[in-house]
């Protein structure tokens, strides 16, 4: 099911559904070539969200944005289908991403508020895939210090983010204790951007 969350954002309730083995298959594979690191920020601290990613660009530590990568390989043929299936349920057709980046939160990782705009096309949605432990995402406006409303991202949710609340402010409070089935102590959250 749907829940519209913002001017256009819609979380799609469970819409993994039996894909989630095949998603972290996707998600160890990735990590199989290009490890999860804790990256610096460029204030010099430590992330407590794990990364790694795949496609046509990547984040790049102690960077402002991306940069293309010659070496990272595409997105796979599962992960592309995946991605513009959910797009297309959110009512955006001709989204096509060319990368993706994987957080992993262990118990107290935790994103401070942020806004995603390295991204060359600003109206092109990102894709967000939760697997794993849940979480309480964080949503504000297009101002830092605009009021935040609390959602639950559990196993399976996905969300799109485009329209207006492309560029609010989010994040994700701290990662509470747990073990969950596919994943164990984490939670994973997949995002498909077009960078380029
Ligand atoms: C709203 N990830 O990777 S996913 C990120 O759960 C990021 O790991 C969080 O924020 C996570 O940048 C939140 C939901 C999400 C992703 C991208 C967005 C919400 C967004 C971009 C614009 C607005
Ligand atoms: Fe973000």
């Amino acid at each position: 099911w749907q829940e519209p969350l913002a001017s256009g954002a819609v979380v799609l309730r469970r819409f993994v559904q039996g894909d989630d083995h095949d998603l972290y298959q996707e998600v160890n594979n990735i990590a199989a070539q290009n490890p999860f690191i804790h990256r610096i920020t460029p204030g010099g601290f430590r992330m407590s969200v794990a990364m790694t990613g795949r496609g046509a660009a990547q984040w790049l530590s102690g960077r402002d944005g991306y940069l293309s990568n010659s070496e990272s390989l595409p997105l796979s043929d599962t992960l592309l289908a995946f991605a513009k299936r959910a797009a297309i349920e959110a009512g955006y057709p001709d989204f096509i991403p060319d990368s993706c980046l994987i957080n992993r939160y262990a118990v107290d990782s935790k994103m401070t508020l942020h806004q995603d705009k390295n991204e060359r096309d600003l109206r092109q949605p990102i894709v967000s895939v939760s697997l794993g432990l849940p979480a309480v995402f964080l949503f504000g406006g297009l101002l830092r210090s605009d009021k935040t409303s609390k959602v639950l991202l559990e196993h399976g949710d996905v969300v799109v983010w485009g329209g207006e609340s492309r560029l609010c402010f989010h994040g994700i409070s701290p990662l509470k204790p747990g073990i969950h089935p596919l994943t164990g102590p984490y939670r994973f959250n997949i995002t498909f951007r077009k960078a380029l």
